[in-house]
């Protein structure tokens, strides 16, 4: 027979990557995580360094806007939608768990209505996460894996798969002198021990995804060689998360600014899918969709 002259993202089966752990359950919406899975970004804060607040009118987040973001995502291939309510860029403003809440909930209500996706929520609030899951949410995202006080509890109490993200000190901080005898061990040894955290708080291994922190406290050797060693990570059997897109690592090496930082978040994103990365997290959507189809072409097409 011959084979297919395009790939069709939505009927070729392909060989199960992850063959233990295909899907997971967001509530009641199932994510197949037996090939790359796209989860796009949208920031609903008035400072994020990669969009500046591009959903804002009047200093008000403009949710029709918003929504027309989620729509174009999700059309474009997201099977995730990540909703951040607070910024993580170094110099960010605190934000309380209420302006928090005012940013998410709306956003994620409105998602669950119109859209089949997952929603995620970007947080590392208690009170979000419990809201978000009230509302719609599919899945926690947390770049300070569940150590929040309460977080490990209300994360437990919603039964949604979490991402447990490592980073090396505070946003505000991290960048100033991140060291690291062995980058790949160290962020493997501290995501362990969130995994037995979590077990501890009765959230089950099988619901839990990683993500190694590209950026959070991580020198551009220090990311260079996590993503060398994504398959170390990716040997501990839990699906991993990557983002890359637009991030100063890119800057430092090539000298770009955040708007020409797309071709080279698409190399990476296509080097970590190579590597075992399940779910990639990027503001562009298309590109990164398409990026992804050549790799997994090449999978399905290639021949062995
Ligand atoms: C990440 C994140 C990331 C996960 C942000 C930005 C900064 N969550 N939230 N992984 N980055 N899981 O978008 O550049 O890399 S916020």
């Amino acid at each position: 027979m011959d084979p297919p002259a395009s790939i069709d993202r939505g009927r070729i089966v392909s060989t199960a990557r992850n063959p233990e752990r295909l899907t997971q359950d967001c509530a009641g919406q199932s994510l197949d995580l037996s090939r790359p899975v796209i989860m796009g970004v949208i920031n609903t804060t008035p400072d994020s360094f990669s969009d500046g607040g591009s959903l804002y009118r009047n200093s008000r987040l403009d949710l029709e806007r918003a929504m027309e973001r989620a729509r174009e995502m999700a059309a474009a291939g997201a099977g995730i939608l990540d909703i951040g309510g607070e910024s993580t860029r170094p110099g960010a403003h605190p934000v309380s768990p209420g302006e928090e809440l005012d940013r998410v909930l709306p956003l994620v209500e409105r998602i669950a209505k119109e859209l089949p996706v997952v929603i995620s929520v970007d947080s590392s609030t208690p009170a979000v996460m419990r809201e978000a899951a009230r509302a719609g949410a599919g899945l926690l995202n947390d770049v300070r894996a569940l150590t929040r006080e309460g977080a490990l509890q209300a994360a437990a109490a919603s039964g949604l798969p979490v991402c447990l993200m490592h980073m090396q000190g505070e946003p505000g901080t991290m960048q100033v002198a991140p060291h690291y005898d062995d980058v790949v061990r160290e962020v493997g040894e501290y995501l362990r021990s969130r995994v037995s955290a979590c077990e501890q708080h009765g959230i089950a291994r099988e619901r839990l995804l990683l993500d190694p922190g590209f950026g959070f406290g991580k020198t551009v050797i220090h990311n260079m060689q996590l993503l060398r060693g994504l398959p170390h990570l990716s040997a501990m059997g839990i699906p991993l998360v990557v983002g890359f897109s637009r991030k100063s690592m890119i800057g430092h090496l090539l000298g770009r600014e955040v708007g020409e930082r797309m071709p080279a978040s698409l190399a990476l994103a296509v080097l970590a899918v190579e590597r075992g990365a399940a779910i990639i997290r990027t503001h562009d959507v298309a590109a990164t969709a398409d990026a992804v189809a050549m790799w997994q072409a090449l999978e399905e097409l290639g021949g062995t």
